[in-house]
C-alpha cells in the first residue's frame, strides 16, 4: 500500500506541481482548474476519469460550468501519497 508522505515530502512534491496546494484542515492537496467552457471542463474530467480508473486511484472533485475543483488524498492511507502526486501530474498534463 502507498505510504503517506511526510510534510517535507509533500512540500517538495508541491514545488513541482503548478497550481496545487495543501488543503486546509486535512491531509490532502487541491487545485481549481478553470477552462474555456463546460465542454472543455467535462472533456478534462472524462480523460482524467479513464486514467484514474486505470490507476485505481480516484479524485474528489466538483464541477460547476467551466470550473473543476479537485482534492486528492489516498483514503486507504489517510493522507497524501505518491499516488496523489502522480494523479496531480497527470491532471496538469491533460489540462495542458
Ligand atoms: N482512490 C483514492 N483517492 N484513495 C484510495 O484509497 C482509493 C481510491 N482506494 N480508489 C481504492 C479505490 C480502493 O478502494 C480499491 C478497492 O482499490
Amino acid at each position: 500500500m502507498a505510504e503517506r508522505l511526510s510534510a517535507e515530502g509533500r512540500g517538495q512534491a508541491l514545488g513541482g506541481l503548478a497550481g496545487w496546494s495543501e488543503v486546509q484542515g486535512r491531509d490532502a492537496i487541491g487545485k481549481t482548474f478553470i477552462f474555456k467552457d463546460f465542454n472543455e471542463a467535462f472533456g478534462f474530467m472524462s480523460r482524467v476519469a479513464l486514467v484514474a480508473e486505470k490507476m485505481d486511484h480516484h479524485p474528489e472533485w466538483r464541477n460547476v460550468y467551466k470550473t473543476v475543483e479537485v482534492v486528492l488524498s489516498t483514503h486507504d492511507a489517510g493522507g497524501v501519497t505518491a499516488l496523489d502526486v502522480a494523479l496531480a501530474k497527470t491532471m496538469n498534463a491533460i489540462a495542458g
